[in-house]
């Protein structure tokens, strides 16, 4: 610590948030109103987070709509009016400038700046926070808001800086009109972002090849404009809804049945699997109790999507490269309009580079093991290092200078208490972090859980005189071993994804989130806040 920070000379708020997008926004509003001093941290120009970055074309949630928001004022929530089912990125990016608006939120957040690090002085109780320009801060309540996918995964191919043409990452996609028109266009990856991409960049490309690791299982979004009468109904419901979707396994008012797939014959299952289909959306995979527990269970909804692909993809060898194989669901379940069509266009091919994999990029495109593709233009839809990666790329150190980093050893063994807090990092709080339910659902939902569940414990620790909070080890020994042994009791775990780390090279430590479900998790963490914070060690 400089004698600069020492001094105090140095600009000082009752709290620190990181990241203006759902999380920081709701996080700054809830702290404003208890009438903290806080400042928002944001790297880039304007609110939106993930929102802000992901505007590549075909870009939309896979929630719907009207349960993907807040829901922590009514006023706001009747004021706003979704378009449809499965809004586009603008259209969300436009709610979260309304709500910076309507609560005059931008006055206290610093755009156009990232943190580099953060740091817990014993002495003063207070964090120290550094800009990347040089800027310190010192805060009594450090929150991070930062995000579970938002640290962009470029491969590290060899030759990417001798590639003539443009590149981009749909997570850091350029503001303006990317011009597809005529071009060669190659996409890799077929995660949500590269699904949602392709028939897009189809209809423009010159012509586009898609390079695919993995094929994916995908369910049609069955996206469509709201009707008047629909929308009135969601704005009348406000309460009823809010209270199903916080109750909810997943964030969203759908309560699988309690029946095993095996349950029924193979001719009823079907039914419900095609009913599932053409109501698209999420409802597939919650058609059964188990589908993502048991894997004969699992295997009959995976089979069923094989043989929709199969129907869909005219070409038989194009539909077997397509084909996935892992169970439905362990990734992350995604809602596509006209993905698997999009292989019947005769501008589109697919190579599989499983089979053949991406040797280097060159000055002129990509090379595999077995081929060259000449092109103009080079899409990464490959991800982002999930979980930790956003949390680990500040330098953030609790008491006696240990860093959570080396704490979790590079995310190899993860410890938090509810996902929110982690011993020796006292007033940190963590909004959806690891080990919270967080990405297994509709993170509005989630992140309001957590925002006001922070805000609720900080007016605590106000009011009795409490000067700093932190998990027990003891505490977060037990949350992380009860959040791996419920993993292990799943399919997930038996899968490598993004959700166990294992798309970024040299990344371990498995799955990091707790599959309890929404409701249940919230049920834990008001027990907890009722019995004044148990579980957490408290300093007067
Ligand atoms: P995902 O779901 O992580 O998908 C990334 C895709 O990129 C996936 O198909 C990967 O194949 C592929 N990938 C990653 N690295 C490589 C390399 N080196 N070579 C070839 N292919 C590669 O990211 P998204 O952006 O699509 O979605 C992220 C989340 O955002 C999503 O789950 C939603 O919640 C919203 P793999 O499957 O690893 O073989």
């Amino acid at each position: 610590m400089t004698s600069l920070h020492k001094n105090n000379q140095v600009n000082q708020l009752d709290a620190v948030v990181i990241g203006a997008g759902f999380s920081g926004l709701y996080m700054l509003y809830r702290l404003r109103e208890a009438g903290l001093t806080t400042r928002v941290y944001e790297a880039a120009d304007d609110v939106g987070g993930v929102w802000y970055w992901n505007r590549y074309p075909g870009a939309k949630c896979d929630s719907e709509s009207i349960y993907y928001n807040y829901t922590f004022s009514e006023e706001l929530y009747k004021e706003w009016t979704w378009s449809s089912r499965y809004p586009a990125q603008p259209e969300i990016l436009e709610y979260l400038n309304f709500v910076a608006d309507k609560f005059e939120l931008r006055r206290d957040i610093q755009f156009n700046t990232r943190i580099q690090s953060a740091e817990y002085d014993e002495e003063s109780n207070r964090w120290f926070i550094h800009t990347k320009d040089g800027e310190t801060v010192t805060a009594k309540y450090f929150i991070t808001g930062v995000g579970c996918i938002s640290t962009a995964n470029v491969p590290n191919f060899k030759g990417l800086d001798s590639f003539k043409g443009e590149w981009y990452h749909t997570g850091h996609w350029p503001h303006e009109k990317v011009d597809f028109r005529g071009k060669r266009v190659g996409i890799i990856g077929t995660g949500s972002s590269g699904v949602q991409a392709i028939p897009e960049i189809a209809k423009e490309a010159g012509h586009l090849t898609v390079f695919q690791r993995t094929p994916q299982y995908s369910v049609p979004a069955k996206n469509h404009l709201y009707s008047k009468e629909y929308i009135e109904e969601a704005k009348a419901n406000f309460h009823e809804n809010k209270k199903k979707v916080r109750a909810s396994l997943g964030g969203l008012p759908i309560t699988p049945p309690d029946k095993s797939a095996l349950d029924d014959t193979p001719e009823e299952r079907e039914k419900v699997f095609e009913e599932a289909w053409e109501k698209g959306g999420p409802y597939l995979l919650f058609s059964y109790s188990d589908l993502l527990a048991n894997e004969e269970a699992n295997e009959t909804v995976s089979s069923f999507i094989r043989s929709k692909i199969h129907e869909i993809v005219e070409d038989p060898e194009i539909a077997r490269k397509l084909t996935p194989t892992y169970y439905y669901g362990t990734k992350r379940a995604i809602l596509d309009t006209n993905y698997f069509e999009t292989y019947n266009r005769s501008n589109v091919s697919l190579i599989d580079v499983k089979q053949a994999p991406i040797e280097e990029i060159t000055e002129n495109g990509i090379r595999t093991t077995d081929s060259e593709y000449e092109l103009d233009m080079i899409v990464f839809a490959t991800g982002y290092d999930g979980m930790t990666g956003s949390l680990f790329n500040m330098d953030i150190r609790g008491r006696d200078g240990i860093s959570l980093k080396e704490k979790w050893e590079n995310g190899a063994s993860v410890q938090t208490y509810l996902g929110i807090s982690t011993n020796g990092f006292p007033n940190m709080f963590m909004i959806t972090g690891p080990e919270s339910p967080s990405v297994l659902g509709n993170m509005p939902v989630a992140i309001e859980q957590h925002v006001e569940w922070i805000a609720d414990c900080i007016d605590y620790l106000r009011n009795h005189e409490k000067e700093t909070i932190e998990a027990k080890v003891e505490e977060e020994v037990a949350w992380s071993n009860h959040c791996r042994e419920l993993a292990d009791s799943t399919l997930y775990t038996k899968v490598e994804s993004w959700y166990t780390g294992a798309n970024i090279p040299g990344k371990a430590g498995g799955f990091q989130i707790y599959v309890g479900g929404y409701g249940p998790y919230r049920e834990k963490c008001e027990k907890v806040a009722a019995k004044e914070y148990k579980g957490f060690l408290m300093q007067s």
